[in-house]
């Protein structure tokens, strides 16, 4: 059954952390799709509401803080204020762009909190949390990074590993560290209360796998599948962090909820702040109905890392509350890469949607266009500046704008811009107008689908109609002839621009007004779409403007330098020695305990691939010491060989084997290991200083 038998909608795009500017990477995940079907559903004079705003907390904010030396409100402000520009600049149309530091979304966190805690769904648990002790904190997920157990990559978080996309707890990284020391942290005892998904695998089974098989994209359903074939987990649904909605239990006093249950709670929110300020009630988007057929349809538009917390997680809850909908779909797409390379906001390199406004005004639509076409819907796609160029150049300039412009000219020219239908429609004029009558339900069955890809083409499909239309047909050259035969030619030619200005509307906002206000025609919904004669026998066209220009060698360069220039920054910050800490006494200096010993046995430590397990003589003794220097030394290299020992390094428990002391290493901005050892065989025990 379509999804178009359906009357009202609520459909969400991802909440963006307010801690950066959105780069094209964003507009093609979460934005493009959600504004170009929320577009198609107007048009389709459903009830909609479309939600999003600035995901507020977390430690990505607090991070972000933390580098740049200000308190997370001023980073919220500063990026809430500079993401919703974007959006508004790109024509993204929410209903509402609001914000989780908001109290209305505290407070409805908090409900569905205590919801859940009242009714006995949390399981309580004391834990182990990892501590870093030189900046006395437990620390966030994102806040440690380690080896992912599952792909085995570098840099997975506490709670995801953004190569895999797999879903992880702090304690399952490998060789975890603290991104606040850089140290190992320790693991500290703290009471938190766990979403039981384990209890809810069989309900998700259910409702998602058997469900939703023939709903959900390939990709999305894939990785659903897998999960559960992993078995889940319980998830802590708070955090012990200084930022965020404070759980709402005495016993609780400084937890924060975690930031994966408050943001999707973002979008109810957002929609009670938008129906207060609208005279609508919430309830009806969000809450399950008497008559289910008068559910609301909910549609979560988002990027590939976040299809755990949206079709597991949030449904869990939403589940576990009870009374609310269920998502119907999550057309996740994948990700967007950038001139061969992962779009990356540490190392810059991305196309910032800020600059791109600067550099290229008045260009949105450009932009829309060229991301639709290569949308990331089924695999992850590539952006590059020349494809940008040729996509403008060559289909809206060359075919669009060319095609629209031909024909307001030549009306204008020859019949002052007055539409008549002249003598009668020939054989070609009826094939013409028959086939303009196909366009809309394939697009129209494209979009349903969340091929987004798909429905432009067919859009750019019919601009290729017209042009081959006038080409075929020559009006420019019968006009002395037959004045009226060319009539006819330009009111067909006009119908097929008036049903282009109304299909724009779904995909090109700006293009739409412009071919609407140049046609002198009303903005119509889809049912007029593919009409022949949206412009009457008699209508008077408006004035012609320009619709795109070419984008010059020059523009493209420029945009190439400037990803050359911040990838050379990158390799000079890269290859910069980090700078001096500040200065210690000689007495802090003394209580390093430092000795020269020989490693008599080394070992790999199972399913690990950094760690060695050595056993060292100290002089003193002979103890046990994890080392992560398997990536550059095998055992069988190193028994015999010589070392620096901080002997009096607290014992740590690293893989369940306890580690006596630390060896010491020298390590490069490449992160290239080597001993710190002496020339000439020194006696056990000997101290460094
Ligand atoms: N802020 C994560 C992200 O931008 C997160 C999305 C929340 S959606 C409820 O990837
Ligand atoms: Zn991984």
């Amino acid at each position: 059954m379509s999804i178009l038998s359906k009357n009202r909608f609520t459909i969400t795009s991802a909440l963006p952390y307010s801690n950066g500017p959105l780069h094209i990477g964003h507009l093609a995940g979460a934005y493009i799709p959600g504004d170009i079907f929320v577009r198609f559903l107007r048009l389709k004079n459903k009830d909609v509401v479309y939600v999003c705003g600035s995901d507020e907390h977390g430690a990505a904010i607090t991070i972000k803080a933390k580098k740049e030396g200000v308190t997370p409100k001023e980073i919220i402000d500063k990026y809430n204020a500079l993401i919703k520009e974007s959006f508004e600049e790109f024509g993204i149309q929410f209903d509402i762009y609001h914000r989780t530091s908001e109290q209305i979304h505290h407070e409805l966190s908090q409900e569905f909190f205590t919801n859940l805690y009242e009714k006995g769904e949390f399981v309580e648990k004391f834990s182990e949390q990892y501590y870093d002790e030189e900046f006395n904190q437990f620390l966030a997920d994102r806040y440690i990074v380690g080896t992912c157990p599952h792909c085995h990559s570098e840099g997975a978080y506490g709670d995801q590993c953004e190569k895999c996309g797999t879903s992880l707890n702090p304690t399952d990284l490998i060789n975890p560290k603290s991104t606040l020391s850089g140290k190992t942290p320790v693991l500290k005892e703290t009471k938190h209360w766990y979403l039981p998904l384990d209890k809810y695998q069989p309900w998700l089974e259910n409702w998602l796998i058997e469900g939703k098989k023939d709903v959900l994209k390939s990709n999305v359903f894939g990785q659903c599948q897998s999960w559960l074939k992993f078995g889940l987990q319980p998830r802590s649904m708070t955090r012990d962090l200084d930022w965020g909605v404070d759980v709402p239990l005495e016993e609780a006093i400084g937890k924060k909820l975690y930031v994966w249950l408050d943001a999707p709670i973002g979008y109810i929110s957002a929609t009670k702040q938008w129906a207060l300020d609208n005279r609508k009630n919430w309830e009806d988007y969000w809450k399950t109905q008497q008559n289910p057929e008068e559910d609301s349809t909910l549609i979560h538009f988002i990027g590939k890392d976040n299809i755990v917390f949206h079709c597991i997680i949030f449904p869990a809850i939403l589940h576990a509350h009870g009374d609310y909908i269920l998502p119907q779909n999550v057309p996740a797409n994948e990700f967007l890469n950038l001139e061969g390379d992962k779009l990356s906001t540490s190392r810059n390199h991305a196309v910032w949607l800020h600059e791109y406004l600067q550099e290229f005004p008045g260009k949105q639509d450009e932009l829309r266009y060229v991301l639709t076409s290569i949308l990331p819907e089924t695999s992850d796609s590539e952006f590059t500046w020349k494809d940008f160029q040729a996509r403008v150049n060559n289909e809206l300039v060359a075919i669009l704008g060319n095609f629209v412009n031909r024909v307001m000219v030549l009306s204008h020219k020859y019949f002052n811009g007055l539409v008549s239908i002249g003598s009668v429609l020939t054989d070609h004029d009826q094939t013409i107008l028959a086939e303009l009558e196909k366009f809309p339900k394939e697009i129209e069955k494209s979009l349903t689908q969340y091929r987004f890809r798909e429905a432009l083409s067919h859009f750019m499909n019919i601009g290729r109609l017209g042009n081959k239309y006038l080409a075929d047909e020559e009006p420019w050259k019968i006009y002395k002839e037959d004045e009226e035969r060319v009539k006819t030619v330009l009111y067909v030619a006009a119908q097929i621009v008036a049903n282009l200005s109304l299909i724009a509307q779904a995909f090109l906002p700006k293009t739409a007004d412009k071919l609407l206000s140049m046609l002198n025609l009303q903005a119509q919904d889809w049912n007029k779409v593919g009409s022949d004669s949206l412009l009457e026998n008699g209508h008077k066209l408006g004035e012609s403007q320009l619709l795109f220009e070419k984008i010059t060698d020059e523009q493209v360069a420029f945009q190439l330098q400037k990803l050359a220039d911040a990838k050379a920054l990158n390799v000079l910050e890269a290859t910069t020695v980090e700078p001096a800490k500040p200065n210690i006494s000689y007495d802090d200096f003394l209580k390093m305990d430092i000795r020269i010993g020989t490693i008599i046995e080394a070992e790999k430590v199972a399913k690990t691939k950094k760690l060695l397990k050595l056993k060292v003589d100290t002089g003193i003794d002979q103890r046990t010491i994890v080392s992560g220097i398997a990536e550059f030394f095998s055992p069988e290299d190193i028994v015999g060989k010589q070392v620096s020992i901080l002997v009096n390094l607290e014992p740590r428990n690293i893989k369940g084997i306890t580690s006596q002391g630390m060896i010491l290493m020298a390590e490069d901005t490449d992160g290239r290991l080597d001993f710190v050892n002496p020339k000439t065989s020194i006696k056990e025990g000997s101290s460094v200083r």
